[in-house]
């Protein structure tokens, strides 16, 4: 089968939304800003910020991607995207701060750190900017909704990948990004409670690279010294994973050492297509960014609030054998717009323990 999801069913957005109270946004005839003229009639227009967790990575490109096409598509809005330099809340706070000044009408963003956000996220909140949370989450209930993919189920799944690829037996670890992100921690605690099913497994533990490729690679440069006879890696994300490929392809052990690696971001993709990795996560970000956007829209137009807070969005698996199928093609990451095409797809509310599907 070409394509396996962590969700296969959808269900319409209606069954998703229910209509809250209304949010003061009518159109009036005389407000200044934000009005639009749309046929006959004034529409109200309204600008969204979107905080990347990080610049310059393609699932955060491929986000806003989707974000963009979505904004214009419904056209009475408008998506403006920053982010920090790297995947440090001390750098996304002033980012915050500065975007809560600037009053935008709505928010969303990737938190940086689960805990350590809650409070800029709060004075947003109390500044009267609905945020909704992409990827990454805070551990508080005070945002307008959640939307990501499962990442605990997907870190299982990735466990599953990792003992089929490396016949049931061997020693495997874990390249991860960094302790208090909220999709990371996720797929590690998910890999780590399923790698226990295989009683001929060794699970040397995990280490952290700072969302940094570089680290990554040193990290298992340094594991291939002290276990040589090393059968498998997981990378949490893209640069943890493309790290560690380009270690095991230094070290000469392509083939020999698996690696299965969340994410579907362009190197990745050469590093499947060319063996040193062997199978791939990869999210559905731009379904992230298109469902934030309309979730907003519904929100900010007719006060329409999502009835389930927390939302999914699929993930496929990619392989050598399905990379060329179109329908897992489209799901790899892009380094810009310019070829992206709207999916529609509809987030799904998210169940507790829910497990991959075929
Ligand atoms: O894996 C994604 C994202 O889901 C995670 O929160 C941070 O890393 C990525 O952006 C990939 O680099």
């Amino acid at each position: 089968m070409a394509e396996r999801c962590l969700r296969t069913s959808a269900i319409s957005r209606r069954g998703l939304v229910k209509a809250g109270a209304a949010a003061g946004v009518g159109i009036t005839l005389f407000g200044a800003a934000g009005l639009r003229r749309s046929g006959m009639a004034l529409q109200k227009s309204y600008r969204i910020a979107f905080i990347q967790g990080v610049i310059g990575d393609n699932f955060y490109i491929t986000m806003n991607c989707g974000a963009q096409a979505k904004a214009q598509e419904l056209g009475n809005l408008t998506v403006e995207t920053q982010g920090p330099e790297k995947f440090d809340q001390t750098l996304q706070t002033p980012i915050l701060n500065a975007v809560v000044q600037s009053k935008p009408d709505a928010i969303m963003i990737a938190p940086n750190d689960a805990q350590g956000m809650i409070a800029p996220i709060k004075a947003a909140i109390d500044a009267g900017i609905p945020v909704l949370c992409v990827d990454t989450t805070i551990n508080s209930d005070i945002q307008l909704a959640n939307i990501a993919t499962d990442n605990e189920a997907g870190g299982r799944l990735a466990a599953q990948g990792l003992a089929a690829a490396i016949g049931k037996k061997g020693k495997v670890f874990v390249v991860n990004v960094k302790p208090g992100i909220s999709t990371t921690d996720l797929r590690g605690k998910g890999f780590e409670e399923e790698i226990k099913n295989f009683p001929d497994i060794q699970y040397l533990g995990m280490e952290y690279c700072n969302d940094d490729a570089n680290v990554a690679a040193q990290i298992t440069s340094a594991r291939l010294q002290s276990d040589p006879d090393l059968s498998g890696i997981f990378g949490t994300n893209l640069f943890a994973a493309q790290g560690a490929a380009s270690a095991i392809r230094q070290a000469g052990k392509t083939g020999a050492v698996k690696i299965v690696g969340f994410d579907a971001g362009p190197t990745q993709v050469q590093d499947l297509k060319s063996g040193a990795a062997d199978l791939l996560i990869a999210q559905h970000p731009g379904d992230i960014g298109e469902s934030a956007v309309q979730l907003l829209h519904d929100y900010l137009a007719n006060g329409t609030k999502p009835e389930n807070k927390n939302l999914v969005t699929g993930a496929t698996i990619v392989t050598r054998d399905n990379i060329n199928d179109p329908d897992v093609a489209r799901y790899l990451y892009v380094a810009d717009c310019a070829n992206y095409k709207l999916s529609n797809a509809t987030p799904i509310p998210a169940v507790a323990g829910a497990t991959p599907t075929a």
